[in-house]
C-alpha cells in the first residue's frame, strides 16, 4: 500500500455557513472559520473538506456557483481564504475545496451569455435541446424536480438540469468548458489548496442522445433514472484528463462525489493506476433505510445488510481507498439515525464513530458529530432552508403521501437537521452568533456543546480526540487488512485489523439492549485499547456480554494450540 497523508489523516468537514460567525450577521463566515483553527488543532484532525463558498445566489447553499473565482459575500473575500490557507498550512491541517462542475448557477456569466442566443460562443457550454410536441426534451426527473429541462424563452429551447433550475448542466462534450474548468482548478491550486472534493462528479456524462427512460415514471410522471446520467463510460475519460491536467505530480488530494456507484463501477474511478481519483464517496450505506422511490420513503433494514455493505465495500477497492462516514452536511445527524440521541446518545454516537474509525479507509468527521450534535426537532415548514425539503414538502403530498408522512420523513431526512449552527457553548445562539442565525439552533444546545463537551473528560468530543490520536499512533488504523467476524450476529459489529503480527478486534452492540455474543475462539485478548464503558469487559467461556451500545478495541493474539 502506498502511503499518503489523505490515508493516515482524519478529516473534518465544515459546513462554513453553519459553523461560526465573526460578525454577527447570522451566516457563518471564514473569519469564524480562522478563530476556531484552535478547536480543530484540538481534535487534532489533520485536514477539513469545506463546503463551497464561491459566489452564489444559494438557490442550493452554494452549490450553486456564479463566480468561480470569487467567494461568496457572506462568507468573506479572498484576502480572509488566503489568511485561512497560511493559518491552517502553519498548524499543519490541510484544506480540501468543495467543487461543483458537474452544473453551475444560472447566474454565472456563462449560462447568462449562453442563454442569450442560439449563436453566443457559451451556447453549447450548456445543454440545451428543442422540444417534443411542445414538451420537454425527454422524459428525464431531476433530483429537485419533476422534470429535468427547463424552457428558456429568450431563444425558445430547453436547458438540461439535474437539480434545480437554478443549476443548469455543463456540457462536459465541450472541450473549452473542460479546459476552463481545469485552468480554474489550477488557480485555486496556486492559492494554496491541497485538494477537491468533486460534488457529483460521475454524473459529468449523460447518455448517448439523450434518449427517453423506459423505466417506470414516478407520479409526476418523469423518470428519474440514473442510468441516463451516472457512471457513463465518457467520464473516466474526463477524469484522466482531469487529472493529467490538475493532480498529476502534486500531492493533493481527489475526492469524489460519486452517488449511484456500486463496488463494480467504483474500483476503477480510485484505482490508483488509472489515475482518476483518490478515494470515492459511496452512499450504499446512506439508502440503507430508502425504500425503492427514494430517500422520502423510509424503510426499515437490519444489522445484516448495514454489515454486508461495510465488508463489501472493504473489500472491494484493492488498488483504491474508501472515504469513511456516517453523515454528511445531505445526511441526517449520525446519532439520531445509527444510534439513539436520547439515553444513550453519548455511548451510542463513541460506539459509531469506533465502528468507523477503526475500518479502514479515510475517516471523515462531520462538524457537530464529534459533540453528537442531533437532529433538529424542526416545528414548521417556515424554520425550512433546503431546497429539497421545500421542494418535497409542496411535490410530496401529491405522491399519495399524508401531509404528516411527509412532515415526519423531513423531520428524519431532511437535509436541514446536519445544517443547524454549530452549538459552541451554552449562552444565546449556542454561541454560533450575535445576531439571529440564518436557520435556526437546535434548543438542545443548552446541554449539547462544545464547551461542555470539553469539559467533561469522558465526552463524546474526548473519545473523537482519542481516536484521531490513535490513528496517528498506529499504522494498523491506516494500513492493517480487514477480516469481517461473526457475519451472522444480528446485534453485533465484529471485525479485525491486521498488520504484521499486530491484531486487534473490533466489537460493537449496535442496538439499545443487552445481548451476548460468541468470541471467535481462536483469539486471546491481551490488552484493551478502547472502550466506551467505565466498567471492565465481562467475558466467560468465550461469551462476551456488551452493554447496549457497547463497543471495545482489544489487542488480540492467535491463541496457542
Ligand atoms: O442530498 C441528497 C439526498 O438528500 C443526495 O441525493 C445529493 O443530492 C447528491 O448526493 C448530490 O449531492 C451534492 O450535489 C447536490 C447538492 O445539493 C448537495 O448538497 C451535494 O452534496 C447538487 O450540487
Ligand atoms: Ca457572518
Amino acid at each position: 500500500m502506498n502511503r499518503s497523508w489523505w490515508k493516515e489523516t482524519v478529516v473534518y468537514q465544515v459546513y462554513p455557513r453553519s459553523f461560526y460567525d465573526s460578525n454577527g450577521d447570522g451566516i457563518g463566515d471564514l473569519r469564524g472559520l480562522i478563530e476556531k483553527i484552535d478547536y480543530l488543532c484540538e481534535l487534532g484532525v489533520g485536514a477539513i473538506w469545506l463546503n463551497p463558498i464561491y459566489t452564489s445566489p444559494n438557490d442550493d447553499m452554494g452549490y450553486d456557483i456564479s463566480d468561480y473565482r470569487g467567494i461568496m459575500n457572506e462568507i468573506g473575500t479572498l484576502e480572509d481564504f488566503d489568511e485561512l490557507v497560511f493559518k491552517l498550512h502553519k498548524r499543519g491541517i490541510k484544506l480540501i475545496m468543495d467543487l461543483v462542475v458537474n452544473h453551475t448557477s444560472d447566474e454565472l456569466v456563462w449560462f447568462i451569455e449562453s442563454r442569450s442566443s442560439k449563436s453566443n460562443s457559451k451556447r453549447d457550454f450548456y445543454i440545451w435541446r428543442d422540444g417534443k410536441d411542445g414538451k420537454e426534451p425527454n422524459n428525464w426527473a431531476s433530483f429537485f424536480t419533476p422534470s429535468a429541462w427547463e424552457y428558456d424563452e429568450p431563444t425558445g429551447q430547453y436547458y438540461l438540469h439535474l437539480f434545480s433550475k437554478k443549476q443548469p448542466d455543463l456540457n462536459w462534450r465541450n472541450e473549452n468548458v473542460r479546459r476552463e474548468i481545469y485552468d480554474m482548478m489550477n488557480w485555486w491550486l496556486e492559492r494554496g489548496v491541497d485538494g477537491f472534493r468533486l460534488d457529483v462528479i460521475n454524473l459529468i456524462d449523460k447518455a448517448d442522445g439523450l434518449p427517453n427512460s423506459n423505466k417506470e415514471a414516478g407520479f409526476s410522471g418523469y423518470v428519474f433514472d440514473s442510468d441516463m446520467f451516472a457512471n457513463l463510460p465518457r467520464v473516466h475519460m474526463y477524469l484522466k484528463e482531469m487529472y493529467a491536467n490538475v493532480f498529476e505530480g502534486k500531492d493533493i488530494v481527489a475526492v469524489g462525489e460519486t452517488p449511484f456507484v456500486t463496488t463494480q463501477t467504483a474500483s476503477k474511478y480510485v484505482d490508483e493506476n488509472e489515475k482518476e481519483l483518490n478515494m470515492i464517496f459511496s452512499f450504499e450505506m446512506m439508502d440503507i433505510d430508502s425504500g425503492t422511490s427514494g430517500k422520502w420513503e423510509i424503510v426499515s433494514y437490519d444489522l445484516h445488510k448495514l454489515k454486508e455493505i461495510i465488508t463489501r465495500w472493504q473489500l472491494s477497492l484493492p488498488n483504491g481507498w474508501n472515504s469513511l462516514f456516517w453523515s454528511n452536511h445531505d445526511q441526517p445527524r449520525a446519532v439520531s439515525r445509527f444510534g439513539d440521541d436520547g439515553k444513550y446518545r453519548e455511548r451510542s454516537a463513541k460506539m459509531l464513530a469506533t465502528v468507523l474509525h477503526m475500518l479502514k479507509g479515510t475517516p471523515y468527521i462531520y462538524q457537530g458529530e464529534e459533540i453528537g450534535m442531533t437532529n433538529m426537532p424542526l416545528e414548521c415548514i417556515q424554520d425550512i432552508r433546503d431546497i429539497e425539503s421545500l421542494v418535497f414538502y409542496k411535490e410530496g403530498i401529491s405522491t399519495g403521501m399524508t401531509k404528516q408522512e411527509v412532515w415526519n420523513a423531513i423531520l428524519r431526512k431532511g437535509r436541514d437537521n446536519a445544517r443547524t449552527p454549530m452549538q459552541w457553548n451554552d449562552s444565546d445562539n449556542a454561541g454560533f452568533t450575535t445576531g439571529k442565525p440564518w436557520l435556526k439552533v437546535n434548543p438542545n444546545y443548552k446541554s449539547i456543546n462544545v464547551t461542555a463537551s470539553i469539559k467533561d473528560e469522558d465526552s463524546i468530543f474526548h473519545f473523537y480526540k482519542r481516536l484521531i490520536k490513535m490513528r496517528k499512533d498506529n499504522p494498523i488504523m491506516v494500513c492493517g487488512s480487514y477480516t469481517s467476524l461473526l457475519e451472522e450476529d444480528k446485534n453485533v459489529i465484529a471485525y479485525l485489523r491486521q498488520y504484521d503480527d499486530v491484531k486487534w478486534l473490533i466489537l460493537a452492540n449496535f442496538y439499545g439492549a443487552e445481548v451476548t455474543a460468541q468470541l471467535p475462539s481462536h483469539y486471546m485478548i491481551k490488552d484493551e485499547l478502547l472502550s466506551n464503558v467505565p466498567e471492565e469487559v465481562k467475558i466467560k467461556d468465550d461469551v462476551i456480554y456488551l452493554a447496549p451500545y457497547e463497543a471495545h478495541v482489544f489487542l488480540v493474539q492467535d491463541e496457542k494450540k
